[in-house]
């Protein structure tokens, strides 16, 4: 049997790139090592005292956990030795961090959220990962880190995510495909096991906090409703993990919609464009489906802040297009 690891494989996808130096797959191979090591933790959470809130406040207003700090700082630490990043952002940090390296050939950020989902872990629930990668625009400097990430989701060069579940699987894309691995214990190596995954241009499954019902706009009700009662010769039953990695995870691979809506408290939804939305949408793009806010194309938001709160509803063409048209209504 020959296994593919996710180095391997990046390297292949680097070929790509004339005169690639090799600094993208180190700049990669310090996400799946940081993410290795999130598992690591994750898988032990129980036996050891990682569990439980550290009695701290993030940007958002919400209670850390000890995990989200721990996966925090292992993709700093892990990322901050490669010298092609220059500038890192995430959901766990009000600011971006500039390395401490400052180097003027760095080329890339990085924006992320180290653990998503982060309160279903005391339930042993999955969780992930997501990351997003833009190259560093024209003449930015250090002196306006912000400058480097608020862009486009358009513009990401790659994204992906982990998430732990009963295996731990990355997906990532480089804007050549959809490339599953999945974390092989035994040996400690990422191997790809999901090869160019297509999402399915319908599925079975939609996926919404529904217990938030009344309070979306009108036409998401509607489509929730002719969900309920079956589309183009497909029946619907629900899923709602509440962790937007593993929800997406299911509907990449078995296709469907799964939403995030605005709700009467809440315009802009609960998920974040930068490091949750974008990273999902470029994925789901990259495997045959769409991402929209409800309004627009997820990637063509233009971000105002790192920390910008965006609607979203990510899945198969034809559920999309069906949320569309009663938009349109
Ligand atoms: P987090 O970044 O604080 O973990 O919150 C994001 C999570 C998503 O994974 C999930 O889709 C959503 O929150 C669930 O929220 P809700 O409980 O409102 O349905
Ligand atoms: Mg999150």
């Amino acid at each position: 049997m020959t296994a593919i690891t996710i180095q391997q494989h990046i390297l292949q996808e680097q070929q790509r790139f004339p005169g690639a130096s090799g600094e993208f797959s180190f700049l990669l191979s310090g996400i799946t090592l940081a993410t290795k090591m999130i598992q690591a933790k994750v898988r032990r959470a129980g036996l050891t005292d990682i569990l439980g809130d550290a009695d701290n406040e993030n940007i958002q207003g919400e209670m850390q956990q000890k995990l989200d700090i721990y996966s925090n700082e292992c993709l700093i630490q892990s990322l901050s030795s490669r010298p092609s990043v220059g500038i890192l952002a995430s959901e766990e940090d009000e600011q971006p961090l500039v390395m401490p390296h400052q180097s003027v050939t760095a080329k890339y950020a990085v924006v992320f959220d180290p653990l998503d989902g982060s309160s279903n872990i005391d339930v042993n629930v999955s969780v992930g990962t997501t990351f997003s990668i833009f190259r560093r625009p024209e003449g930015a400097d250090f002196e306006d880190p912000t400058r480097w990430v608020l862009q486009p989701g358009r513009r990401q060069i790659a994204a992906g995510y982990v998430v732990y579940g009963s295996s731990t699987v990355m997906v990532y894309t480089c804007g050549n495909g959809v490339h599953g691995f999945t974390l092989d214990p035994a040996v400690g190596a990422f191997v790809l096991s999901h090869e160019n995954i297509q999402m399915p241009e319908q599925g079975n499954y939609y996926s919404v906090n529904e217990a938030y019902m009344d309070d979306f706009p009108e036409h998401y009700g509607a489509f929730i409703a002719s969900l309920r009662q079956g589309l183009n010769g497909h029946s619907y039953s629900s899923r709602y993990i509440g962790s937007m990695v593993a929800d997406f995870h299911r509907t990449l691979l078995r296709g469907g919609v799964f939403m995030y809506p605005p709700t009467k408290t809440h315009q802009y939804g609960k998920l974040r464009l930068l490091y949750e939305a974008n990273p999902i949408a470029m994925i789901a793009e990259q495997a045959g489906g769409l991402a929209t806010d409800g309004t627009q194309r997820i990637l063509d938001i233009q971000p105002k802040g790192i920390h910008q709160r965006t609607p979203l509803l990510v899945g198969s063409q034809f559920e999309i297009n069906e949320f569309e048209k009663r938009l349109n209504q």
